[in-house]
């Protein structure tokens, strides 16, 4: 009986200390809670979230946690988010105008796109064992490709730029299609810090993590067409490379000119190597006095650059010429064809192109890429009046489309014109009509996976 009755006491004593661990602990995860809530409580009532998450950021900074605060940062997003799709599509509207977050300072730790990863070449390679389904190679050349591409969330504060976007996806679309390649359309603002022409970056880091089947990413600008529809890139050109754009070696390297390549159209290739160099490209990135102070570097160290904040073209040219060794050795710069082609060269030779050459050249004969570098269409102001610009990008587009709408017995009466006019007559026996340029089944596109 006494035996037991201390047995009790015992059990008694033990429930009792089980119960004051777990109410401290209680009481530490309440704390926590209310610190990582209050972001939100207070956002609400005394400012923007940006300016909460800041608040918090500085707090978090004494004790530097890298990883913590960027989880508290995504929980705390992820938090606002939902409460904003409950809220009325006026009150959406109103948080849409909420006041921009203070810009990262000189002072603040350099931005980074995420957590660093080191292994993404093993860890790929593993998924694509368990995938041999989606194989990142459709036959022994050529690899699997997303197109990227993307506009502003915003419609144009220029109605008619709207439609021009729509012209340059249409475009895209064609010759994805007849190229075998997948399109990415991106209308996202994925990180605010990262607006304008760095919005790339994030979106081609978060593009690489999910889709290791994809081999390489091919960027495009919006203000960029395709001219040539039956060029196929020369993959097997690309092998020992991981970053290919337009340019000179010699205006990279030796000149440090910023526009010794154009970061308007590239391929990167889906590897570690490519994680570590968007690591490498994107601090110059954040918005504010950072991409400022940056933007006097750049103007600074490279030749002819006016001045004017970071871009991510100037920031490659910098990053190669000044660590070449580093990263040299897998960039390559194209120019035996228009990856990007000026369209201030183009523009007024189509003509002249189309008398004396055929689709498939890619190169000065028939441009690949016809890219309109300081058209704004979208935008009120560009570096050129917009009637030249609209009048120069339909007469691009009418040029790309011709070679599509050939493939259907059609072409535009003039490059200048929308209408279309038929340059063969209707057949009875339509398989035997003649593809002229091998668009409407291209050897190219012909998948061939390797049996395993
Ligand atoms: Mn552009």
């Amino acid at each position: 009986m006494w035996v037991a009755e201390r047995m009790l006491g015992e059990r008694r004593m033990r429930g009792i200390n089980r119960f004051a661990r777990n109410a401290r602990l209680t009481v530490v995860c309440l704390f926590l809670t209310v610190l990582v809530l209050r972001g939100t409580v207070g956002a609400g009532r005394f400012g923007t979230p940006q300016q909460d998450l800041i608040e918090l950021r500085h707090r978090f900074i004494s004790h530097p946690q890298p990883q913590q605060q960027r989880a508290l940062a995504e929980h705390h997003d992820a938090l606002a988010k939902s409460t904003s799709t409950f809220t009325s599509s006026s009150t959406t509207a109103k948080d849409d105008d909420e006041p921009e977050p203070q810009p990262r300072s000189l002072r603040d730790p350099p931005y980074t796109l995420g957590p660093k990863i080191t292994d993404w070449d093993e860890q790929r390679a593993a998924w694509n064992a368990r995938h041999p389904e989606t194989p990142p190679f459709l036959n022994d050349i050529k690899p699997r490709v997303m197109l990227v591409t993307g506009s502003s969330p915003k419609p144009c504060e220029n109605p008619v730029g709207d439609h021009y976007l729509l012209k340059s996806i249409k475009n895209k679309m064609d010759y994805c299609r007849i190229h075998d390649i997948e399109v990415f359309y991106n209308m996202a603002l994925l990180d605010a810090e990262l607006a304008g022409f760095w919005a790339k970056l994030p979106l081609l880091r978060a593009l690489l993590l999910a889709h290791p089947e994809v081999e390489f990413f091919w960027w495009m600008d919006s203000d960029a067409m395709f001219t040539d529809m039956a060029f196929e890139l020369p993959w097997e050109r690309y092998g020992p490379y991981n970053f290919v754009l337009h340019g000179w070696d010699e205006m990279v390297y030796d000149d440090r000119n910023w526009i010794g390549l154009n970061t308007g159209s590239f391929l990167i290739r889906n590897c570690q190597w490519s994680l570590d160099y968007l690591d490498a490209w994107a601090p110059m990135g954040p918005k504010g006095p950072v991409r400022t102070e940056a933007g006097r570097v750049l103007t600074k160290h490279l030749k002819d650059r006016p001045v004017f904040e970071a871009d991510d073209q100037s920031a490659m040219v910098y990053i190669l010429a000044t660590q070449r060794e580093k990263w040299g050795d897998k960039v390559y710069l194209e120019n035996g064809y228009y990856l990007h082609g000026y369209w201030g060269i183009l523009v007024d030779r189509y003509e002249e192109m189309l008398e004396n050459y055929q689709p498939g050249l890619g190169d000065h004969r028939w441009p690949l890429v016809t890219h309109f570098v300081g058209c704004k269409p979208c935008s009120k102001f560009g570096d050129y009046p917009v009637e030249r610009c609209l009048k120069q990008m339909d007469r691009a587009f009418n040029f790309g489309d011709n070679q599509v709408l050939h493939m259907y017995g059609f072409e535009h009466k003039s490059l200048a014109s929308r209408r279309v006019k038929r340059i063969r007559n209707e057949t009875s026996n339509p398989l035997e009509t003649k593809d002229d340029y091998g668009l409407l089944h291209p050897a190219f596109k012909a998948v061939k996976t390797t049996a395993t």
